[in-house]
């Protein structure tokens, strides 16, 4: 009886508790449920970029009347979270709203979540398309890959050897965006810069700091370092600025302003990029919400309001992007609080 044989459609209806419903039609009109108990499970706890986005999240599903609360690793090793899941799976949570270490290794554990009536969304770092109803991406995939080497590009003058440092070798996100990067990369204006090296930092501030270090001691001639991490580009930012090669060798990437700030005020850093790590857990949590209590099933097309963020839709796969993002520099810096 303790399986309740659950797997078949229709079979959530039963629990009649909110469930996330992924056979359910979608009903626009249906409302938020109250009392929704909705978890965020970042790739790992003691990340300060994750921190921001589940704040984000938890402040949502408290405006809807529902309890949030965050949970996860302190580690971004592939398969990290897979008991998280399984822990939130026997307590019955409404929904999980996960940042997938590994697209495949959290795959099993969510698609018996689902099954057993559990809304399922990724933010920032995707699982398997099947084993998720939505995914909220912070921007447009191939619009961040391909907006950061304009930026090293611009910095270096169209010229010389660069290095990636990454978060860790399965994050789905870092992936699809290197993917993008080296496409840009063959592009004709850019023939002149060469990647030599791709490292992983695994989102470890230490590891990630020796890693910067190793990159600019083994290829004398590095003219930058691309790190499209929170935890990276801060890790090597602090290498850098206290190094011989402070003003020699660009670095760019994705970082909290607050992290970089004083990298940009000190001349380690001249541009970077990011979006606002509080909205995308905010939308996450709506979207999570809206999933839970039928309004939507994660259908292109399907529309749902997102609090103070506005109206958004369902795009191709079950995605939903939360905006562009922004470049960060001297300029603007102090105009940014996250
Ligand atoms: C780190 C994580 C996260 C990524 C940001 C930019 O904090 O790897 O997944 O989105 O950087």
């Amino acid at each position: 009886m303790a399986s309740c044989g659950g797997t078949t459609k229709g079979s959530e209806e039963a629990q009649g508790d909110g469930g996330g419903g992924t056979a359910r039609e979608a009903d626009p009109n249906a409302e938020i449920k109250e009392g929704l108990q909705i978890a965020f499970l970042p790739k790992e706890i003691d990340n300060p970029y994750e921190v921001l986005v589940d704040e984000g999240g938890i402040d949502a599903v408290e405006e809807l009347k529902g309890e949030g609360k965050e949970v996860g690793p302190s580690d971004a090793s592939a398969s990290s979270q897979v008991s998280y899941i399984n822990t939130l799976i026997q307590q019955r949570q409404d929904a999980i709203v996960i940042a997938a270490n590994d697209p495949n290794a959290v795959a099993p554990a969510l698609k018996d979540a689902m099954s057993k009536g559990i809304a399922v969304v990724t933010y920032d770092s995707d699982a398997a398309p099947d084993a998720r109803q939505i995914f909220v991406n912070q921007a447009d995939s191939e619009e961040i890959g391909r907006s950061q080497v304009k930026l090293m590009s611009d910095q270096i003058g169209g010229e010389g050897k660069i290095a990636i440092l990454s978060a860790t070798p399965n994050a789905t996100n870092q992936n699809t965006w290197i993917k993008f990067m080296k496409d840009e990369l063959t592009k004709p204006e850019y023939s002149k810069i060469e990647l030599v090296k791709i490292a992983y930092g695994d989102d470890d501030d230490q590891k990630s700091f020796q890693e910067a270090q190793g990159l600019l001691q083994s290829i004398p001639d590095l003219k930058g370092i691309i790190s499209p991490t929170t935890v990276g580009i801060s890790a090597a930012a602090r290498y850098i600025s206290s190094s011989p090669y402070k003003g020699k060798v660009k670095l760019t990437g994705l970082g909290t302003p607050n992290q970089m700030r004083q990298f940009v005020k000190d001349g380690t850093v001249t541009e970077f990029a990011l979006w606002n790590p509080i909205e995308l857990g905010y939308l996450a949590g709506y979207a999570a919400a809206s999933l839970a209590s039928g309004k939507i099933s994660g259908k292109e097309g399907e529309k749902f309001e997102a609090g103070k963020l506005g109206e958004y839709e369902i795009g191709k796969d079950g995605e939903i992007i939360l905006g562009p993002p922004t470049n960060f520099n001297a300029d603007n810096i102090d105009d940014f609080d996250f």
